[in-house]
């Protein structure tokens, strides 16, 4: 990215933006955690918010990758057609600045709670592969992986964590374009994961909403499937969303402080 500047983390000395400090009372933390406690299955949905408190940018947030930007302009087939110069440019640059991330606290919640938690899914939106990385298993990756390549002319996928010889890195079996193996907009998500993840909504009877926006769908849809089927809906987010009038606990703050919060408070 022209003049791409590391990301750094929040400025120093600033309250991060959105965060009002700790909002939510025992009571409420309690509520949830008792929520938690007496769950049948657990769903959780996570989105680029999990992964803040590790370093990775958000993507509408203050700071974030798309700040003051139209995410089409990089992460659509149009922008990929047009200028894939551009659109590798911002993709390397993640991919190098994820090299040196690692998860955080909310991860390893989320990791542990796997074998805590009966009929647990994890479903994200996070292509950053930090929820495999803290010991999360069969994540359902919703758009795709960071980590993962496809081949534009014979269509082979490769998981590789080498640093990719840009501009355009090319395939070694037919030397035709890699593009990043994430789903851009207008793509259609990979069909088998979002049947999978519609079908944990849907039977789940908690469903918990980590770090979204709840803006792009279809992933924003499970959690009002997963209401509509009954499920107890509970959000943590920095703020508000389109999401929370529709929660039936809205917990205010980060992820990496609450979840682990609400773990200690699990009986
Ligand atoms: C599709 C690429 C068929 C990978 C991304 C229905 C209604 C409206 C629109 C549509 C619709 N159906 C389809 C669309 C069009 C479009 C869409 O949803 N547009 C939106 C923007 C209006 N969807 C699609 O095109 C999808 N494809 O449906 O195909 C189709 C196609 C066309 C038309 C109809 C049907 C494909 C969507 C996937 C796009 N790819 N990324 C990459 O480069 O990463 S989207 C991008 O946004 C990321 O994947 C990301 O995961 C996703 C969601 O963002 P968030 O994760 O929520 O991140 P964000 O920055 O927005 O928010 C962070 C949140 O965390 C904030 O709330 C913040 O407060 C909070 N937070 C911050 N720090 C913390 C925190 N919370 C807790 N703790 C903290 N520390
Ligand atoms: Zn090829």
């Amino acid at each position: 990215m022209a003049g791409a500047r590391r990301w750094k983390g929040w400025p120093a000395g600033t309250q991060r933006p959105g965060y009002a400090g700790p909002m939510q009372t025992d009571e409420i933390l309690n509520r949830a955690a008792g929520r938690l406690a007496s769950a049948e299955s657990v769903a959780i949905l996570t989105g680029a918010g999990v992964s803040a408190e590790s370093g990775v940018p958000t993507f509408r947030g203050h700071g974030g990758l798309w700040e003051g930007r139209r995410p089409e302009q990089l992460a659509s087939p149009e922008a990929f057609a047009r200028s894939p110069e551009d659109v590798w440019r911002f993709y390397l640059w993640r991919r190098d600045l994820l090299a040196g991330l690692r998860p955080n606290p909310g991860h390893r919640i989320l990791a542990r709670w796997q074998d805590r938690f009966p009929g647990f899914r994890l479903i994200t939106q996070n292509v950053d592969g930090l929820h495999q990385a803290a010991g999360s298993r069969e994540v359902l990756e919703l758009h795709g992986s960071l980590w993962r390549v496809r081949c534009t002319g014979c269509g082979v996928e490769t998981e590789t964590r080498e640093v990719l010889p840009g501009p355009i890195p090319t395939c070694q079996d037919c030397g035709a374009a890699l593009r990043p193996a994430v789903v851009w907009f207008g793509e259609v998500l990979p069909e088998p994961v979002l049947r999978a993840a519609l079908e944990a909504a849907r039977d789940c009877d908690l469903f918990l909403c980590i770090g979204t926006s709840s803006l792009v769908h279809p992933a924003a849809g499970l959690a009002w499937e997963a209401r509509q089927s009954g499920a107890v809906l509970i959000e943590i987010n920095l703020e508000a969303t389109p999401l929370t009038r529709s929660a039936h606990i809205a917990l205010q703050g980060p992820a990496g402080e609450i979840l682990p919060d609400l773990d200690r408070r699990i009986p």
